[in-house]
This record gives C-alpha cells, sequence and structure tokens, in this order.
C-alpha cells in the first residue's frame, strides 16, 4: 500500500516542529511504501507542492497528523478547525477514494469534536499508533476489529470509539525513520525544531496538564545507549547540531537524565539541545548539572507556570518557591542559561501572587544578568482548558463553563485576578502617594520645589 503521512498545520505563526511522530509511524509500516509531507514547510502556498506530491505518489492512504488545537490565524481563518479541514478537504478533492486517517495529539484530545468537524476524515487512531496504525492499514474495511481506532458506524454514520489499548513498550521501538525527512530547513528554524524522545509518559500531576491523559503517569523510559544512538545518527547522518528532548521532562528520573549525557560525553557527540526540566532541587543535584553542562545542554527551559507557594499547591506542584530560588541559584552556579515561562491567571490567583512572580523576575534578572534568556508571562493567554484534566473538572464545578462543553475554545478566566491586579495597583500607588506626602511634610515641601 502507498501511504503518504502528512503533518497538519502547526501554530503557524510559531517554530517549524519536525514531524518525530510520522518519523515513528513509517518505522512500523512495513511491507508499505511511505513517504512523509509537511505542509509547514510551505506556509506561503502549501497546496501548490502538497498537490504535485498527491498526483505524484497516488497514495492509497493518507495518515494526517493533528498536533495543535490553536492554528488559526485571526483575521484569516474564522477558526482553528478551517486550516485542517481545507487540508483534508484538498486530499478528498484531488484523489476521491482515497482514505484519510487522522491522529496526533489535537486529534487524540478532541477525537469526537473533530470527526464530527471533518466529516473528510474517514477514521482515526487514538494517541500513540506505532501499532494501531498498521494494524488499521490492514483492516481498513473493518476498523472496528482494531483497538484504538475512531470511526464512523456504517449503519447510521455515527462515530464509534473501539477502546484504548494498553501503553506500548515504548523502549522496544524502532527509532524514527529519519531518512525520510529532510532536517535542514527544521535546523535553519529553530533550535528547538528537531527533536528526540528518551521517554514517554509523567509521574506528576499538575491540574491543567493533558500529557498524563495522552502518555500516562507511568515514565516508560529507553535505554540511554539506544537514545545517543538516535542522536549519533542525527548528528553524523542528517548534519544535526541542535536538538529538543521532547520528553514531558527530562530529569525525572536524574539517573536515566545523567546516563544519556555520560553517553553524548563518552562518544564526543558535538550536540546543543534543550529540555523541559522539573523544578524541584532534588531533581537538579549538581552532578545532573555537572554533566549537562559536559553534554552540550545549553538552556534549561522551566515551565513552573508560578512560584507563590499558595498557587503552585493550587497547580499542584511539586516544588515550591524555595525550589524556584534554587534553579537562579544552581544556574548562576554552573553559569547555564534559563527561560521560565508562567500562567499568569491561575486559579485563586490575587494581586499578592501576581506581584510574586514580578519579584521572582527581578531576582532572577539581578541573579542571572544575560543568562536569564526568556520569562514568558501569558498573561493575554490565559490556561487553556485541556479535556481530562483536573482544571476541566474545576471549570465545570464551578459553574464557569457549561458539564458538556467540548474545550475547544476553553480557557480558565479568572475574573478575580483582574479585580485583584487592579486592587494592588490601587494600594501601590496609595502607598506612594503617602510616601510622597510625608516626604514633602518633612523637608518643607523642597522635594516638590527642586522638581517643579
Ligand atoms: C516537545 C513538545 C514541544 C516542543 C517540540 C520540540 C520538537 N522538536 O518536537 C516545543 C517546545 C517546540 C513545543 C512547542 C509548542 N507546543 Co508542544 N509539546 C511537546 C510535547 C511535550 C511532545 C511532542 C512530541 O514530540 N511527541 C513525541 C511524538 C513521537 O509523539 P506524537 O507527535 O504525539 O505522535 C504520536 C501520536 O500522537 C500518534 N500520531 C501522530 N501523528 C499521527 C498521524 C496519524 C495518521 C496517526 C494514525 C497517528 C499519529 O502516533 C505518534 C507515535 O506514537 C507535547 C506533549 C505530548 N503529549 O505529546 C506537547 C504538545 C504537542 N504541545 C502543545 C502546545 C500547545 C505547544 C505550543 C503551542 C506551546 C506554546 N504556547 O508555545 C507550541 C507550538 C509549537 C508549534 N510550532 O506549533 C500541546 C498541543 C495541544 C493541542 N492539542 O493544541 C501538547 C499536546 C502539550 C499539551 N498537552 O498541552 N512543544
Ligand atoms: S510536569 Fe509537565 S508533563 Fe508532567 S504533569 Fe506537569 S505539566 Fe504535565
Amino acid at each position: 500500500m502507498r501511504v503518504l503521512l502528512v503533518q497538519a498545520f502547526t501554530a503557524l505563526d510559531m517554530e517549524l516542529v519536525y514531524p518525530i511522530g510520522l518519523a515513528y509511524l513509517a518505522a512500523h509500516l512495513d511491507g508499505h511504501e511511505v513517504e512523509i509531507f509537511d505542509l509547514n514547510l510551505y506556509r506561503d502556498d502549501p497546496y501548490t507542492p502538497f498537490g504535485e506530491t498527491l498526483d505524484r505518489f497516488q497514495p492509497d492512504v493518507v495518515g494526517i497528523s493533528l498536533r495543535n488545537m490553536k492554528v488559526a490565524m485571526p483575521g484569516v481563518h474564522t477558526d482553528d478547525f478551517q486550516p485542517q479541514q481545507e487540508a483534508i478537504e484538498f486530499v478528498k478533492k484531488r484523489l476521491p477514494g482515497v482514505k484519510v486517517v487522522a491522529g496526533g495529539t489535537a486529534f487524540s484530545l478532541y477525537s469526537e469534536a473533530m470527526m464530527k468537524r471533518l466529516p473528510a476524515i474517514d477514521m482515526g487512531c487514538w494517541g500513540e499508533s506505532e501499532f494501531s496504525f498498521p494494524e488499521l492499514l490492514t483492516k481498513l474495511d473493518r476498523p472496528w476489529e482494531v483497538p484504538g481506532v475512531y470511526y464512523r458506524d456504517p449503519a447510521d454514520g455515527s462515530v464509534k470509539f473501539t477502546g484504548h489499548r494498553p501503553k506500548l513498550d515504548f523502549k522496544s521501538l524502532r527509532h524514527p525513520r529519519r531518512d525520510l525527512v529532510d532536517a535542514a530547513p527544521y535546523l535553519a528554524s529553530s533550535f528547538v525544531s528537531v527533536g528526540v524522545q528518551s521517554k514517554r509518559g509523567c509521574a506528576l500531576r499538575c491540574i491543567h496538564c493533558s500529557d498524563t491523559f495522552l502518555l500516562g503517569h507511568q515514565v516508560r523510559m529507553r535505554d540511554p545507549k539506544d537514545v545517543v544512538d538516535e542522536i549519533q545518527e542525527l548528528v553524523e547522518d542528517h548534519g544535526v547540531q541542535q536538538m529538543f528532548f521532547c520528553d514531558q521532562i527530562f530529569n525525572i528520573p536524574v539517573s536515566h537524565a545523567i546516563d544519556i549525557c555520560k553517553e553524548i560525553v563518552d562518544r564526543r557527540l558535538e550536540v546543543a539541545w534543550s529540555a523541559w526540566f522539573n523544578e524541584h532541587r532534588n531533581t537538579l543535584p549538581d552532578e545532573l548539572m555537572i554533566w549537562l553542562k559536559r553534554a552540550g545542554c545549553g538552556l534549561l527551559s522551566f515551565s513552573p507556570d508560578h512560584v507563590d507557594d499558595r498557587m503552585l499547591k493550587n497547580l499542584d506542584k511539586n516544588f515550591r518557591y524555595e525550589d524556584m530560588l534554587y534553579t537562579v541559584e544552581v544556574a548562576k552556579k554552573h553559569g547555564m542559561d534559563v527561560e521560565y515561562s508562567f500562567f499568569l491567571n491561575s486559579p485563586g490567583e490575587d494581586w499578592r501572587s501576581l506581584a510574586a512572580i514580578f519579584k521572582f523576575l527581578i531576582h532572577a534578572r539581578l541573579q542571572l544578568g544575560g543568562q536569564l534568556r526568556m520569562f514568558t508571562l501569558l498573561m493575554m493567554n490565559p490556561i487553556r482548558i485541556y479535556p481530562h484534566t483536573r482544571l476541566a473538572e474545576l471549570a465545570r464545578e464551578s459553574g464557569m463553563i457549561p458539564e458538556d462543553h467540548d474545550l475547544i475554545e476553553a480557557a480558565y478566566w479568572n475574573p478575580g485576578a483582574i479585580q485583584h491586579a487592579v486592587t494592588g495597583w490601587k494600594a501601590t500607588a496609595r502607598a506612594l502617594y503617602d510616601v510622597r506626602r510625608r516626604w514633602k511634610e518633612f523637608t518643607g515641601n523642597t522635594y516638590s520645589s527642586v522638581t517643579r
């Protein structure tokens, strides 16, 4: 069978993302002719090269990877479904009769809604699909026999799901088919664009996170030697000098992270990289920091979401403010660059907790100077409410969203935070005014006459 694997649009205003999920699938498609096409490589005019590829390759099946939910450009698209819908309808128009199978994180999080809103999708695989997709290809006329599959009931067209499969044994998977993807445009796009995955799953329980629904709480690790074999192949055969570990969290467990670093050092691989790191001080020991640096990790990417203890507790984080201070201390000590990203409107936010973030920002800047590369405050971007999260439960319980909301356009909005911010500003302005007044009284008004 000829199978064309297509990466649908990712966030249109952001960096390219190497289609590692499709490369994993391709590695498990024995006996099929496979190609990978990324629509994002041609954002100005994707449909000319896409049409040419469809005409030339004449696939029997198009597997479309839907990664991100938010891809629409305001003013250009009506909603987030439009770009993906256009791409899938383009396939169906160009090659009527071709089967379109969807997959990817956005598909897995919003499967039913996607099947309903995008009728050109014939069927889809939920979650990790290295085994379900090849199995489905042998049973395209009987998808109901394959666990992990969404399909349309031939009787009435209703959307059905065959049920979840057990989580797969990640360490026994083949390496992704890197030979099917030209790494060059991704390398040119950003230093995080090419990914390598050393584990799947996360043991932590942040209330807003959907990764644990997608990949489970059990951390499934690959043998560090096998991980570094893959990195070596990327460096030596594909000219990769920079990469990102696309694990949920790289430094849990610490020993696995250290073993990967040691292996990179032993093989003298010249590659600069980054990853998501947990902030708890026990997960950032000096030993790890030393190996990270030696192995080419140039940036500690942290996504703590907050710094204030009360808020960290609300978000069910495994670390506290003391640990945040420790991240600054350890980065300074080892000369590592860091970046942090925060939410500014989490459940329970008030002006004191907002002020704590700004206080931390000042502290980090003073301590780290240029080593503090980026400090993202998602102020205008409240926390997305992903399906199957405790945040979703919270939002439903509090009446913020109706019980049956499909969560496609749902964001946690905490009006209290704005009120508190205004109260905070007022309190600060009042305090400043008081200081000024007292200064005037004390100096006999010299201050204002001098400044006037
Ligand atoms: C690493 C990562 C990043 C890295 C990527 C680095 C890199 N070089 O790859 C960086 C930091 C750049 C990043 C950025 C962003 N990310 Co991100 N990221 C991830 C993360 C943690 C892992 C993705 C990954 O590589 N997985 C490994 C591969 C092997 O898995 P996979 O792609 O899912 O593929 C498997 C299955 O999905 C399925 N599958 C995939 N395609 C297909 C196709 C078919 C036909 C079939 C049958 C099956 C199938 O089979 C594959 C093999 O098992 C995920 C979390 C997660 N649970 O996946 C979030 C995630 C993908 N990111 C997310 C978001 C929101 C973003 C940002 C918008 C964040 C931001 N505001 O900056 C940006 C967008 C970037 C962009 N340009 O679009 C969301 C997307 C949710 C959504 N539906 O919208 C996720 C799911 C996290 C979450 N739960 O919120 N991200
Ligand atoms: S640490 Fe990251 S992946 Fe793990 S539960 Fe929290 S947000 Fe999700």
